[in-house]
């Protein structure tokens, strides 16, 4: 009786574990064609600046280390139990201390953890220390949408809002919904871009999946970070600090285009966004009425 319901827990155990391999074999599948996030998709988006290369490989190193680790726990937790039930073992042993087993078991885990810290060490610094760049972009969190501010080779200087499309709007231009935004960032590829992050009422998060960019936005705080794009496409990332009730309506869409298209685009910044109103930046005491018409906009 006994046998059989083990036999049935080891069953649904491996049966488990083949469901778990087939998902994440698929997540990889779909996340590989994705600049956006997919159905089904498990691992990280394709990679698409140096730092997020990086940040993929450690990925796959730790999910080697911890695949060895947990396939080594599971088999001794079953030697265990085979060996040492009250059947097979009926008189247990009294031992409590094993001085050269502690050893061990102390000694192994800390190599691993000075195995992982000598890859991720440099990872942390290539992503910290931002290379020269020609270009920044300073990206300003609100209450719920992202403004972005660029300054021409002249110059000048020119900032507009970034603001979520409504789902009819995305589906009529064939753009994700909850993702796509009436002006997106412009970004040059294959050149790196610094950029500045604030916020201006409450704390919001600069992230995109496919850079590994995530970057606090915090009010009266300039937070740097960077990216590389490697490939031209359209990258979408979200806001990744809980920001209020519209926190899920202030996407980022990311435009990345050639340095030449992109030099052209900031040229004529200052014409283009000139005209467009003014954002009325809330104050950290009086909410703007304007991204609350936003977010009822948006939730139709
Ligand atoms: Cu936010």
């Amino acid at each position: 009786m006994r046998n059989r319901l083990s036999a049935k827990i080891f069953f649904s155990v491996v049966q488990a574990v083949v469901a778990a391999l087939v998902l994440v074999a698929l997540g990889g599948v779909a996340s590989a064609l994705a600049a956006e996030p997919a159905p089904w998709g498990l691992g990280f988006q394709e990679p698409a600046s140096p730092y997020a290369e990086r940040v993929n490989d450690f990925h796959n190193l730790l999910l080697i280390i911890i695949g060895v680790i947990s396939l080594f726990v599971t088999l001794l937790l079953l030697f265990v139990m085979v060996r040492f039930n009250e059947r097979a073992n009926p008189v247990p042993s009294r031992t409590t201390h094993n001085t050269r087993l502690e050893v061990i078991w102390t000694v192994g885990p800390i190599l691993v953890l000075i195995l992982i810290a000598i890859f991720s060490f440099p990872l942390l610094y290539f992503g910290d220390v931002i290379p020269d760049s020609k270009y920044t972009v300073k990206v300003t969190g609100h209450q719920w949408y992202w403004s972005y501010e660029y300054e021409t080779p002249e110059g000048e200087v020119f900032s507009f809002d970034s603001l979520l499309l409504t789902d009819e709007e995305a589906v009529a231009q064939g753009l994700p919904r909850l993702l796509a935004v009436d002006e997106p960032m412009v970004l040059p590829v294959g050149t790196p871009v610094r950029f500045v992050v604030t916020a201006a009422d409450v704390l919001h998060a600069f992230a995109v999946p496919a850079f590994a960019v995530k970057t606090d936005a915090v009010p009266g705080r300039l937070n740097e970070t960077w990216a590389e794009v490697l490939r031209p496409g359209t990258y979408y990332g979200q806001c990744s600090e809980l920001c209020g009730t519209g926190h899920a309506y202030m996407p980022i869409m990311i435009s990345a285009v050639s340095e030449e298209e992109f030099l052209t685009w900031l040229k004529n910044g200052p014409d283009q966004f000139a005209s467009a109103p003014s954002p009325v930046s809330p104050s950290p005491v009086s909410p703007s009425v304007e991204p609350q018409v936003h977010l009822a906009h948006a939730s139709e």
